[in-house]
């Protein structure tokens, strides 16, 4: 037997004692260096296989390779041992609360756009009214032509429009969509259009994209008079079973006549706050009855039908509840706005 063979055979039993005796994972580490780093033994035996005459060069090849992997086994074995011993004595020594709360997830909540639209909503579907979307680029016939507004008329103007190409405008407000629903149908029918239109307008105050909800209803014998009951109604439903509005006369050139629908300030009561800029009252949307010259555009025969229609933004109506005093804090995407509503 060569020397480097008895020099093998003990090294296995020895750095199992050697290990059996280690307590921690650096001390472990301390060992592996003793029997398997460079300057071990065994590293010493492989570097010499080299000078071994050929049948010895095998044999010992083959044995102290034999040794280092079980050794190795021997020190991950150990290893793992003490990892294992380790962990327990954590769990041992910390105290495990179970009845602590646990970490709640955070709740998201709905936007006060969505809000305030999901409540115009269910009130219109509540008394029979469809709800009808349309496309936010549309041609400049359903935005302008269709509504009475010819190419020279003031609301046209190239600032408050956002032009796409020749034939195509940002929908300016929702009212496209009325002519879109009116144009396929005959009458009686009722709807409400709410979604987003664009104006080229920015300020405290302004959005250059806003919301709006439009409602409108085409039938035999419909006045000016149900124009009124309805909106009391949804106004009653909005802000408050005391709630009381002014009507003024306006001009809008899609209905005729047309009326500004105010309702007295719920924060002073009328007396005159910031809120209502010291007037007693807030305006909530514009109304009228549908100009015969929109019916005849849809194909409705005026002399049979009329209708009413009644528009309102719905950004202005989520700042008025919740006291939101800058629109574009609606639209920025700071979830400490919505944490606050
Ligand atoms: C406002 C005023 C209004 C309409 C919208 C309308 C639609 C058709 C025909 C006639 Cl298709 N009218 N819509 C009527 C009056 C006022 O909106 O202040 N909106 C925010």
């Amino acid at each position: 037997m060569s020397a480097e063979q008895q020099s093998l055979d003990g090294l296995e039993e020895e750095a199992r004692r050697a290990l059996a005796e280690v307590t921690t994972l650096p001390a472990l580490a301390d060992v592996r260096a003793r029997f398997l780093g460079k300057k071990s033994a065994l590293s010493g035996v492989l570097r010499g296989i080299g000078r071994l005459e050929g049948a010895d060069r095998a044999r010992v090849g083959e044995q102290a390779n034999l040794v280092k992997e079980r050794i190795e086994a021997l020190v991950s074995a150990r290893r793992d041992e003490l990892g294992r011993g380790e962990r327990e004595r954590a769990l041992s020594e910390t105290r495990l609360d179970v009845t602590l709360p646990g970490l709640r997830a955070p709740r998201g909540g709905l936007h006060p756009i969505t809000r305030i639209e999901r409540d115009v909503v269910a009130f219109f579907t509540g008394l029979g009214f469809g709800v009808e979307e349309g496309p936010e680029v549309e041609t400049q016939w359903h935005n302008f032509e269709a509504l009475n507004m010819p190419p020279d008329h003031p609301a046209r103007d190239m600032q408050a429009t956002f032009f796409v190409d020749g034939g195509h405008v940002l929908r300016t407000h929702t009212s496209p969509v009325q002519i879109r629903t009116m144009s396929g149908r005959t009458p009686p029918f009722r709807f409400i259009a709410p979604g987003r239109v664009y104006r080229c307008d920015r300020s405290p105050r302004h959005s250059p994209m806003f919301h709006q909800v439009e409602c409108f209803m085409v039938d035999e014998n419909v006045s000016f008079a149900d124009l009124k009951g309805i909106l009391y109604a949804f106004q009653r439903h909005m802000m408050g079973a005391d709630v009381e509005l002014r009507f003024r006369s306006s001009y809008f050139p899609f209905t005729e006549p047309s009326a500004e629908l105010d309702y007295r300030c719920l924060i002073c009561r009328g007396a005159g706050c910031a809120t209502c800029s010291q007037s007693g009252w807030i305006e909530a949307g514009g109304c009228g009855m549908i100009h015969p010259v929109v019916l005849e555009h849809c194909g409705i025969d005026p002399e049979r039908w009329q209708g009413f229609a009644f528009g309102m933004t719905l950004d202005r109506a989520a700042m008025l509840r919740w006291g939101i005093p800058n629109i574009h804090l609606l639209f920025d995407g700071d979830v400490r706005v919505l944490e606050q509503i």
